[in-house]
């Protein structure tokens, strides 16, 4: 008899996999910052991760196990095989090409569509029920290739959009108002990048609408020029790019927020990227961030926010360079 059967008595099998185990795919700087999150606030209990690098994923699968004593014994799995990624619930997809200094999110796109034809399949393939969330960047455009290439209902298919430009947003905004970032309430929809549209109209502290107190807020006449808040929300990855390379620990706090949504059919509203035609008269079949009621099956409602006729037609832009990438992608 072994040691181990010395030991224990079996009483039944254990599943092979627990209720809410999330595949990270792509251990880059994105990737590792998602799984981080996720371990460390208890968000899974289960994490895979896929890669093509075979030495670095290992070496990131060692190191993380090696902490699973302070992560409540949280399993984490890694290979180049997508059969690790089984059973999935949901798949977050970091791997590409990643900006270069200068380079824009959506000089990515074809390079990263090339990439995603050997990864989509695959997790639809192991996780035919999970729910896709899209992080590679242009993520818009990105999630809308992962959903044509997923065949999957378009509830179950998401981009992290402007969930993280959002929280930009609320940060420079606290930083001037002096009140905690969770207390200063704004939403950054459209593009997740040049093209993103703030909605000053909707911009709060305790319900108190900025826009009531100075009705030039976000507009080019405004004295204090809060316009500018938007415009460094913009530049943020650009900056962080410049001085440190890539951009991490945010992205990856914003997905494990994502993840843990859907993971616990929560119900929160987060700006992300889904399917926006018939909303705001936009027509065209495109990924845009909207505030999203998120659950087990992923979006499950759109929050139809009033929007002044600038942002729509701010918006209405934003679709339209998304459309007209689209059009140029070789799928
Ligand atoms: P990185 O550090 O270069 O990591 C990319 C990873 O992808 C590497 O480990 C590669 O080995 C891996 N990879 C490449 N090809 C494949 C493949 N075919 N299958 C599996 N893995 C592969 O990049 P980083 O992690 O910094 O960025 C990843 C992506 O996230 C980029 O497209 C970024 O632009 C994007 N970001 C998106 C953000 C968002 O808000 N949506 C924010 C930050 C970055």
């Amino acid at each position: 008899m072994s040691l181990k059967e010395q030991l224990l008595g079996r009483v039944a099998e254990a599943p092979a996999h627990s209720g809410n185990k999330v595949t990270v795919v792509g251990v880059g700087q994105v990737g590792m910052a998602c799984a981080f999150s996720i371990l460390t606030q208890n968000v899974a209990s289960e994490v895979a991760l896929v890669d093509v690098v075979a030495d670095k994923l290992k070496g990131e699968m060692l190191d993380l196990q090696h902490g699973s004593v302070f992560m409540r014994n949280a399993r984490v799995l890694a290979s180049t095989d997508y059969a690790v990624s089984a059973n999935s619930r949901l798949c977050i997809v970091t791997a590409g090409a990643r900006q270069k200094d200068g380079e824009s999110r959506l000089d990515l796109v074809q390079r990263n569509t090339d990439i995603f034809k050997g990864i989509i399949p695959q997790l639809v393939k192991h996780s035919p029920d999970c729910i896709l969330l899209i992080v590679s960047n242009p993520v818009d455009v990105m999630t809308y290739v992962a959903w044509k290439l997923s065949g999957f209902p378009k509830h179950r298919v998401i981009g992290s959009g402007t969930n993280l430009d959002s929280s930009r947003f609320r940060v420079l905004m606290s930083q001037r108002l002096n009140v905690a970032p969770s207390s200063v309430h704004g939403w950054i929809i459209g593009e997740h990048g040049d093209s993103s549209v703030p909605v000053w109209s909707g911009v709060n502290v305790a319900g108190v609408r900025l826009r009531e107190l100075n009705p030039s807020l976000g507009a080019a006449e405004d004295k204090e020029n809060w316009a500018e808040v938007h415009k460094q929300v913009v530049q943020s990855a650009y900056e962080v790019i410049r001085l440190k390379g890539y951009t991490s620990w945010a992205i990856g706090l914003s997905v494990a927020t994502l993840t843990e949504a859907v993971l616990r059919n929560g119900g929160q509203v987060h700006a992300v990227s889904t399917v926006v035609q018939g909303y705001h008269g936009i027509d065209k079949e495109v990924f845009l961030s909207l505030p999203c009621v998120l659950s087990e099956s992923g979006v499950s409602h759109i929050v139809k926010q009033p929007l002044t006729d600038e942002e729509t037609a701010q918006l209405k832009r934003s679709a339209d360079i998304m459309h007209e990438v689209q059009t140029r992608l070789k799928m």
